[in-house]
């Protein structure tokens, strides 16, 4: 299985088979080519044509660039592009210095330089009398990304600007985490069983692994977790390490570094050790000869990341350490290799605190400055686990001693799995934009964003990680809804660069995806901007949160206690009661709002100043409370979930309208998806409002949601 440009069977036998009518150029589809399908362009664009490709490099990353731009250039103009050893009209010269004289003979070496080993230089000038386009890096890999720079804006209509283009990337690592089990089944997947076929590895290796290390490599992901933070100790035994060397084998070449999650009690239970007290010699020691024994399979090798004390997973506090001393032990076996830690601050021991979205803080802060420079926290964006929408974690802009790693969730656990069509794109944007004022208010709160507390710039740190937990699966299509594949393609290009456009990664992917047709773009992007808000509207609007069923997290159901944990009840987070709903937050509550910089806490802790967005976030608002609208918390309320199920099934409408311009499989798929979002919606709104109206006792308001947002 490779991806391949659009099969083409013409509509003479789409009709033969399932009658649809459709366009007589449409192909048939079904998604597996993701955003690297390079159709023919419909619309006319000024970009010139390419008329050759040299490339000297003998690299395997360099034949791998050098066979995507043939297989996009010859999707994208319609004609296959010879390869030629000299620079000619309309050439493409693509290499790094090493690699080819020609490219050596421009001089770029201070700039590339400057670009560092995974930038690129991509420029149009004119090569001894011709006209030519270049390509050029320090490495292979920046190559292969310039390459793939280079399809994406011809694909979507775009030329080289005159200036010319210099990218680098401002975050060192950009993971996908997979929680995959051993078993082949995906927490929290929703696109089938994991790609990773361990059963059959390493003596057989499906051949679309290349093409996950294709379309990461396209995006500049360059490193993939390919087990669950969950981890079966297993994966550390030397039979699995064989496994996992292969799979290395064939993503290295796409830029990608492998690291495993590591089970921290993995030494005892694999049957080694009686304990596994990071204070205890015999441990550390055998971290440290697993290391080599990693290292010497695959010497790349990235770093474990690591679920410890968290949700049942073995720990240091297991033998009364502390995080740092977990974290430093695993990092020291590392380090002489070149690894990391990730230790992730999922983290939220009862008895640390009655809030548990106080808790993370509490653990983690006081260890800053304790974590060897090898380590990594790792935190979700929000400081409770994913949810529709959450203010940044305090930890953000709150370590400055320890790099900070984010955690975002492009598998939509809390979205609507993979029935729904929620874009994140903005979610994600909302965050990494967001001030966490670490430097103080006014013109010194300037740089002290999210994303440069991830990117490393706030406190100077020199390396950096943004994880995404992948939504990738066996499905054809890999991620079960074909708008899902957005959310990895607008994570992937956002952890390149955080600070691009949420609207302009939607256009992209868009017209990558679904072709030009002016119509189809624009209801698309109208669909994938309308969705984020529209789900917050129907699930959990005004910043509730935790809402969900038990254990499934599909639908709401914010009566649902669950017996195990109190911090797992829907009820605990939303707290509906006769006087009002929300969780007190505020310094008369649990004093959340404290643990940010100013002036962020007074802020969250004013009922009348608090956003709106996070109003049931920070307070226990009375029923009959005035919102800036003039309305009631109440009648705001059965407002916004009418809203939520109105834009449902106008989003479903709205695509009925591109039926005869979009491939009839991609087409039927999402339609019918779009048809279950909004009969959710309603049910979902039905059982939440159900659920509040016994405590609020008042009616529905009839016309509630009469207006369109
Ligand atoms: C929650 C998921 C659970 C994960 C956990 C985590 O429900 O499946 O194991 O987060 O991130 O969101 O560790």
């Amino acid at each position: 299985m490779t991806l391949s440009r659009p099969s083409a069977i013409l509509l003479g036998l789409v009709s033969l088979l399932g009658g649809a009518h459709v366009k007589a150029e449409m192909k048939v589809e079904d998604g597996y080519e993701l955003w690297l399908r390079y159709a023919p362009r419909t619309q006319k664009t000024s970009t010139a044509r390419i008329a050759s490709l040299v490339m000297q490099g003998e690299s395997k990353t360099e034949q791998i660039a050098l066979a995507e731009l043939q297989r996009g250039l010859a999707g994208l103009q319609g004609a296959d592009v010879p390869r030629s050893h000299a620079v000619g009209n309309g050439s493409l010269l693509v290499g790094t210095p090493n690699s080819s004289p020609l490219v050596a003979a421009l001089g770029w070496g201070h700039e590339l330089a400057r670009l560092g080993p995974e930038g690129f230089a991509i420029r149009s000038l004119t090569l001894h009398g011709r006209r030519a386009t270049v390509i050029a890096s320090q490495s292979a890999v920046g190559c292969l990304y310039g390459s793939f720079h280079l399809l994406r804006l011809l694909a979507t209509g775009q030329a080289v600007p005159k200036r010319g283009i210099a990218e680098k990337p401002r975050i060192r690592r950009r993971l996908l985490n997979h929680w995959d089990n051993l078993d082949g089944t995906i927490e929290r997947g929703y696109a089938g069983q994991s790609l990773w076929r361990w059963d059959e590895l390493p003596q057989k290796m499906d051949a679309r692994i290349a093409d996950y290390g294709r379309a990461n490599a396209s995006l500049g992901l360059n490193g993939a977790v390919l087990n669950n933070v969950n981890a079966s100790p297993e994966i550390l035994t030397g039979a699995y390490l064989a496994k996992v060397a292969a799979l290395a084998d064939v993503l290295r070449p796409y830029g990608i570094r492998v690291y495993l999650s590591a089970n921290f009690a993995a030494p005892k239970a694999l049957g080694d050790l009686a304990t596994a007290d990071p204070l205890d010699p015999a441990v550390a020691a055998w971290w440290k000869k697993k290391a080599q024994e990693i290292y010497d399979l695959i010497p790349d090798f990235g770093g474990y990341l690591v679920k410890a004390n968290s949700e049942g997973q073995p720990g240091p506090f297991d033998y009364g350490r502390s995080h740092a001393d977990g974290a430093n032990m695993l990092a020291d076996s590392l380090a002489p290799l070149g690894g990391v830690v990730i230790w992730r601050a999922f983290v939220y021991q009862a008895g640390v605190d009655y809030d548990r979205i106080k808790r993370a803080y509490l653990e983690i802060m006081p260890h800053d400055g304790e974590f060897r420079s090898n380590v990594f926290v790792q935190a979700k964006n929000g400081p409770l686990d994913f949810q529709v929408r959450e203010p940044f974690h305090p930890l953000f802009g709150g370590l400055a001693k320890t790099k900070v790693a984010v955690e975002l969730q492009i598998t939509q656990e809390y979205f609507g799995h993979s029935t729904h069509l929620v874009y994140l794109g903005q979610l994600w944007h909302e965050f990494l934009t967001a001030e966490t004022y670490a430097k103080g208010t006014g013109s010194k709160a300037t740089g002290s964003t999210v994303a440069a507390a991830v990117d490393g710039t706030l406190f100077s740190h020199t390396d950096s990680l943004i994880a995404g937990v992948a939504n990738t699966g066996s499905d054809r299509n890999w991620c079960g809804h074909p708008f899902a594949a957005a959310n990895w393609y607008a994570f992937g290009r956002l952890a390149w660069n955080p600070l691009l456009d949420p609207d302009d990664l939607a256009r992209e992917w868009v017209l990558q995806t679904w072709g030009s047709d002016p119509r189809v773009v624009e209801t698309s992007l109208d669909l994938m901007k309308r969705s984020w808000p529209a789900f917050i509207d129907y699930d959990s609007p005004l910043g509730l949160a935790g809402v969900y069923e038990k254990d499934l997290h599909y639908a709401p159901d914010p009566g649902m206690v669950d017996a195990r944990h109190e911090d797992w009840s829907a009820s605990y987070f939303n707290r509906a009661d006769a006087a009002g709903l929300g969780f007190d937050r505020t310094r008369k509550g649990s004093g959340a709002v404290d643990q940010y910089h100013a002036p962020l806490p007074d802020l969250f802790d004013d009922i009348d100043r608090c956003p709106e967005k996070f109003l049931l976030w920070f307070h226990h608002v009375p029923w009959d409370h005035r919102l800036k609208s003039g309305r009631t918390l109440w009648d705001e309320l059965c407002l916004r979930y009418e809203r939520g199920v109105r834009e449902a099934a106008a989003m479903k409408a709205q695509w009925e309208g591109l039926k005869s311009r979009v491939d009839p499989e991609r087409y039927r798929v999402v339609l019918e998806k779009l048809s279950q979002q909004a009969e959710d919606a309603k049910a979902w709104r039905e059982k939440s409002l159900g659920y509040f109206r016994q405590f609020s006792g008042r009616p529905i308001p009839a016309a509630s949601g009469a207006e369109r947002p």
